[in-house]
Parts: structure tokens; C-alpha cells; sequence
């Protein structure tokens, strides 16, 4: 079951510059950052609000790493902006076939590792109304 937003992806062409017009603006500091390199992006997770389910929504901040990265060849096509939504469960395989049973496209065979160490996997936006769309298993928050 999907219980909360867990994030919103915004895809920008320098994460520190962004950081900070989200810290000058509305008062959001950083939670937490990394690199994915699967992924290839350099990321910075900004939480705004706890969940009633024990988890948390973040503001998802993504700079590419890479050239040949999903982000790049976004940033490149659209230019800065909302890239993907996340929706966060307790149950990212079920939910995922679920979800695939009714005939939209799920990127993944398999979870893969994302922010904080969560599991992932995103659908496909064509079969979403345009909206790339991302579940996720939350590593350290106890959802029910
Ligand atoms: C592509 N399209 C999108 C889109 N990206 N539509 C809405 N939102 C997006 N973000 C559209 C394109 O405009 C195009 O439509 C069509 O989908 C095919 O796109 P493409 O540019 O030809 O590229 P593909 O097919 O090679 O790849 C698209 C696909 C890919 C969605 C499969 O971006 C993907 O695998 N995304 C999932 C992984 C990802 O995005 N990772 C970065 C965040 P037209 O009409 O022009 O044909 S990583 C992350 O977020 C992690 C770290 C985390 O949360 O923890």
C-alpha cells in the first residue's frame, strides 16, 4: 500500500546553487546527500515533513554525474524542473507487481538501492499521465 509522498525529484544543473536558493528561500536545510552512481546523479534530500506511517517526504535535489545519465539527458531535453514523484510503501516488490498487473510498465526486474539505502523502482511515465513515477521501501523508517 502507498502511504505517503516520500519525495519529489527536482533536476537541476547545480545542486550547491540550488541547495541554496531552497535554504534562502523557505528555510529548508539538507538532511541528507550522496552519490548514486547507478543512477549517476549527486543528490541532496531535504525533509520536510515526519509521516504518520514512521516515515518522512523530503524535496529530492539531483545534479547528474554523468553525460549519459537519465537526469542529463532530461536536464538536456526539458531544463530545470520536477523530474519524478516517489511514493513511499512498506512493500516495494508487492506494490510493484501490483502495479504491473494493471498494465503499467515497471522499470525494474528487481528493486534497486536509492537514497539512504532505500529500495526502489520507477514506472514508466508514458503509462502515467507523463508523470515518472518512483516507489519506495524507506531503509530506516518502520512503515505499517
Ligand atoms: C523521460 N520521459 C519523461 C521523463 N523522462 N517523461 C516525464 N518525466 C521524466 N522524468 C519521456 C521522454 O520525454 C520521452 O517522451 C519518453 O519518456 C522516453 O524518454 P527518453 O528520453 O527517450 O529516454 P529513455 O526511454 O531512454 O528513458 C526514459 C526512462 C528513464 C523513463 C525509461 O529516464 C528511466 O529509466 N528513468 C528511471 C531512472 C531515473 O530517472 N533515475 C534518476 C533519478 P517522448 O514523448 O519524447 O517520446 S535517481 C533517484 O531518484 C534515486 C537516486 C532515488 O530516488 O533514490
Amino acid at each position: 500500500m502507498l502511504t505517503r509522498i516520500d519525495h519529489i525529484g527536482i533536476a537541476c544543473f547545480d545542486l550547491d546553487k540550488t541547495v541554496e536558493f531552497y535554504r534562502a528561500t523557505y528555510g529548508f536545510e539538507v538532511f541528507h546527500s550522496e552519490v548514486n552512481e547507478e543512477q549517476g546523479v549527486r543528490e541532496a534530500m531535504l525533509k520536510i515533513n515526519d509521516t504518520g506511517d514512521g516515515g518522512a517526504s523530503y524535496l529530492q535535489l539531483l545534479e547528474p554525474t554523468r553525460e549519459d545519465s537519465t537526469v542529463a539527458k532530461w536536464l538536456a531535453k526539458n531544463g530545470e524542473g520536477v523530474h519524478h514523484i516517489a511514493f513511499g510503501t512498506a512493500d516495494v516488490d508487492g506494490d510493484a507487481a501490483d502495479i504491473k498487473s494493471k498494465g503499467v510498465r515497471v522499470l525494474y526486474d528487481e528493486p534497486r538501492i536509492g537514497s539512504m539505502g532505500s529500495r526502489i523502482t520507477f514506472l514508466h511515465p508514458k503509462d502515467c499521465g507523463g508523470v515518472l513515477t518512483e516507489l519506495v521501501t524507506s531503509a530506516t523508517t518502520t512503515e505499517h
